[in-house]
């Protein structure tokens, strides 16, 4: 049996990452040590870093993002909040990403996360409930959505397909530079 065949077979063989999308909101891009502690999070807790990118939002397109939330008491906050500023972006790669970044991240409101889980991003970073430091996709369809709106142009299946079992074979290497995992063959 060849390296690859061997590779791909123990790929078959153990569970299939999980991608979810990732944003540092703007509160924590306006402190660059706070946003390369975050950085350093992802790395430390094992994700892969597939895509990465920094954005603004339009006013209009927060608003279609948090649709769900719309007529609640925090929405006109929460619009105003995640376009009021640079963010970034981040697709991320690991067994279990959906429930494991919810995980690092801590619950949504600041207090309740110093109080009960005072080791989670939340809890060392948030200001407040709205200004609450990362958002995490809550779903694997949710994960596809949120993927979908702010990287348009990456396809999970494709990725899923491809990249998949060679990231999950630690095939990856972590380019300094771009700040994103890589396969040997893309660097
Ligand atoms: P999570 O981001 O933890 O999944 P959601 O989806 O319920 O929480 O809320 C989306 C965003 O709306 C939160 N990240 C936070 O910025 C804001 N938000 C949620 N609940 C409140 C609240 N009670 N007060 C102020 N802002 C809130």
């Amino acid at each position: 049996m060849s390296r690859v065949e061997a590779m791909l077979l123990t790929a078959r063989l153990s569970k299939a990452l999980q991608l979810t999308l990732a944003v540092i909101k703007p509160d924590a891009v306006a402190h660059p040590v706070m946003l390369e502690a975050l950085h350093q999070r992802i790395l430390d807790d094992n994700f892969a870093i597939v895509r990465c990118k920094e954005l603004v939002w339009k006013r209009h397109d927060s608003e279609r993002f948090y649709a769900e939330h719309a007529g609640r008491f925090f929405y006109q906050r929460l619009v105003e909040f995640m376009s009021s500023g640079p963010m970034r972006a981040y697709i991320l790669a690991r067994e279990d990403a959906v429930s494991h970044w919810r995980e690092v991240m801590g619950p949504t409101k600041v207090f309740r996360a110093r109080y009960s889980s005072p080791a989670t991003i939340r809890a060392q970073f948030g200001l407040t409930d709205t200004r609450n430091t990362t958002h995490g996709s809550d779903s694997m369809e949710s994960a596809h959505r949120e993927i979908r709106f702010f990287f348009p142009e990456f396809c999970p299946e494709e990725w899923m397909e491809k990249e998949e079992p060679l990231f999950r074979f630690g095939e990856m290497k972590y380019d300094q530079q771009r700040q994103i995992h890589m396969l040997p063959t893309q660097c």
